[in-house]
């Protein structure tokens, strides 16, 4: 094996956060609604939005609306209950036994969250797992004065105990797709993972949204014992013993089946691409059909045709497809970069398939296709985003307070050695009990250095922040609680092991970033042995984490948390909110005999 796939598999640790400030008050009353994946929601909102014209939502509320600015009024509340379980030897939906799987209502993936722009999502979470603590991260969704709601634990709530509960509670102030995640150490390769619809405009007309479509790598070990096995160099990240397609897919041994996606002759689709992945990031085509994109994580962008799109672990597409071709079933297929740097999967050609009403529902596709072009790990950076941002050219000085090299490093740790990855130096190490919103319920701003906590103190500037890559294995790199703009990075190289670190030079290297509205979204890839400037305004104040979203990685500490404005985090969020489920948790703890092993964060 290459010492690229070796590396490959450290483990990152990812934080979550969860923010929430604003006042709800919604116009109608609860409603439970139980909503099984893509039923349709029981109230919709009244809607200008139509097949011919999708840049309409609602009065006042359009494509061109900065939801950062303004959404639409509090609408329905939509409340959902997921009650997490254990299951040993769980079959999945490619017919084989999953030694360990953590599931939300007994189902993978999870329940799809489906909301209107504007609406309120309350979710109600029950840990009746056995003995793990949960926390569940709602990737993507701002949390806009809400970091309390940002699911993140050890940062902003202590974990939901066994026969424990807790209620979040968020505004839809963005409209696309996304998921939510557990963000307890690696438990969320156990299952717990589902999908977010929020219905609102589009950038281009379509017929029939077909809705989320989850693409995730499978393994049939548990999650604890993967990570475990990971403590001792290399700390390689294991190949994935499958790929699923909303949950299901064909086996090595001819087992399972192909998740069929329908389409109509004639019409076009949207269809929301969402990478639930572990560690796998692929690149994704369709035999004989473009795919349009309309929207990429939660902003909406100019439509843009592609033959092919890569997706790092955390990356949405929302794309349009036209069923122009002759009817027929159609190879869907994901491709894993040869470099084996973005993961590897012991399914060498996963793939779903795509079929027209009128073709066989039996019959697999006969065109093989061509592969696409190997993406060496390296995501677009070319998407225009409609409503648009500039970061202040003349505000960004590269220097050593804003810069942060990621780097592996093998240490002592109980009597073993043991893999880390750290960021400035420094592992993320949080303690369950005393996350990050605890020491500044106590007023303590004292916090240990394995907490890794960058202030950025300053109100609605643009910060700016140069990541650096000391070793050739990218990483998929996650900000909580905004979307970050990505003026630049190097570019990536179909061997990045084979040069010395990339650092990046103000003197030859400014004039590649770009200021005016460049990409912008909560994921993107640092390049192996290269360099990514990103920059976000300080405009939500909370404790956000900037983490890799390989959950081996996360939990092998690869995260770093932005303590923003924590002057106004007390009068956007209560502190004190958190304490009752504290509480609950230091008393289940202190008598279990299960203990933090890792970082304690995962996405
Ligand atoms: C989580 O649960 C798994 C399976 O029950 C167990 O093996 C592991 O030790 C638990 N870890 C923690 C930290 O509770
Ligand atoms: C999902 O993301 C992971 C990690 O970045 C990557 O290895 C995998 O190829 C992605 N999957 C798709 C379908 O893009
Ligand atoms: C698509 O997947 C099918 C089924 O695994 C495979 O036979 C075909 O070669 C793949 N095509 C491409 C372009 O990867
Ligand atoms: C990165 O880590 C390696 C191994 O621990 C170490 O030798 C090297 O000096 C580190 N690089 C930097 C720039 O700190
Ligand atoms: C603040 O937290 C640090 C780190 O846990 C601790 O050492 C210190 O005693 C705390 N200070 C106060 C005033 O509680
Ligand atoms: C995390 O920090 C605690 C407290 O210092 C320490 O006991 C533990 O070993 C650390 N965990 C790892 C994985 O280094
Ligand atoms: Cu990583």
């Amino acid at each position: 094996m290459r010492a690229t796939h070796l590396l490959q598999g450290l483990g990152c640790l990812l934080l979550l956060g969860v923010g929430k400030a604003v006042p709800f008050s919604p116009s109608s009353p609860d409603q439970d609604l139980d909503l099984s994946p893509r039923a349709e929601l029981v109230t919709r909102a009244p809607t200008c939005n139509t097949p011919t014209n999708r840049a309409c939502w609602t009065t006042g509320f359009n494509i061109n609306t900065d939801y950062e600015a303004s959404f639409p009024a509090a609408g329905v509340v939509r409340n959902y209950n997921f009650v997490i379980t254990e299951h040993d030897n769980w079959v999945g939906g490619d017919g084989v036994p999953k030694k360990k799987a953590m599931l939300i209502n007994g189902q993978f993936p999870g329940p799809t969250i489906r909301a209107d722009w504007g609406d309120t999502i309350r979710v109600t979470v029950t840990n009746s797992l056995r003995v793990n603590g949960t926390s569940i991260h709602w990737h993507g969704v701002r949390m806009f004065n809400n970091n309390v709601n940002d699911g993140a634990n050890g940062i902003t709530e202590c974990p939901i105990p066994p026969g424990g509960s807790k209620v979040y509670t968020f505004r839809a102030e963005q409209y696309g797709s996304s998921w939510y995640h557990s963000h307890f150490s690696s438990q969320y390769a156990n299952g717990v993972v589902g999908t977010i619809q929020i219905d609102g405009p589009a950038s281009l007309p379509y017929d029939e949204d077909l809705g989320v479509f989850p693409i995730t790598d499978w393994y049939y070990g548990a999650a604890d014992e993967i990570q475990h096995s990971l403590i001792p160099p290399p700390g390689a990240a294991p190949p994935s013993d499958n790929v699923l397609f909303n949950g299901k897919h064909v086996n090595a041994d001819g087992g399972g089946s192909y998740y069929r996606v329908k389409l109509k002759p004639g019409k076009r689709h949207r269809l929301r691409i969402i990478n639930t992945s572990v560690d796998n990031t692929f690149t994704i085509s369709l035999v004989n059909h473009q795919m349009t994109v309309i929207e990429s994580d939660f902003v909406p962008v100019n439509a843009f045709t592609a033959s092919s799109l890569f997706l790092a672990v955390g990356q949405r597409y929302d794309v349009t497809i036209d069923a122009n071709q002759a009817v027929g079933n159609y190879w869907f297929n994901v491709t894993f970069s040869a470099s084996g740097l973005c993961g590897v999967s012991n399914m060498p050609f996963p793939a779903a398939i795509i079929q027209y009403e009128g073709a066989s529902n039996t019959a697999l596709p006969t065109i093989r296709g061509t592969p696409p072009p190997d993406s060496r790990c390296e995501d677009t950076t070319s998407l225009v985003p409609i409503v648009t941002r500039t970061a202040p050219s003349a505000s960004f000085t590269a220097s050593p307070s804003n810069n942060l090299d990621v780097n592996l490093t093998v240490q002592n740790w109980q009597g073993q050695q043991r893999v880390y990855w750290k960021v400035k130096g420094q592992d993320m190490n949080i303690t369950w009990d005393e996350p990050t919103l605890e020491y500044l319920a106590k007023g303590n701003m004292s916090f240990p250095q394995r907490y890794n906590v960058f202030q950025v103190p300053q109100s609605n500037q643009w910060s700016f922040w140069v990541v650096e890559n000391l070793l050739g294995v990218p990483h998929p790199m996650h900000l909580h609680g905004h979307d970050f703009l990505i003026l630049g990075r190097s570019p990536a190289l179909a061997d990045p092991f084979s040069v010395s670190p990339r650092r990046y030079n103000d003197a030859t290297d400014r004039s590649k970033l770009k200021f005016t509205n460049p990409t912008r979204r909560d994921t993107t890839m640092l390049p192996g042995n290269g360099w990514l400037v990103v920059a976000f305004r300080t405009d939500n104040p909370g404790a956000w984490l900037f983490h890799c979203h390989i959950a081996w990685h996360v939990s092998q500490g690869l995260s770093i948390q932005f303590l923003e404005r924590v002057q106004d985090i007390p009068r956007t969020v209560p502190l004190n909110s958190i304490r009752p489920n504290c509480d609950a948790w230091e008393t289940y703890y202190a008598a279990s005999p299960f203990k933090q092993f890792d970082s304690g964060l995962r996405i």
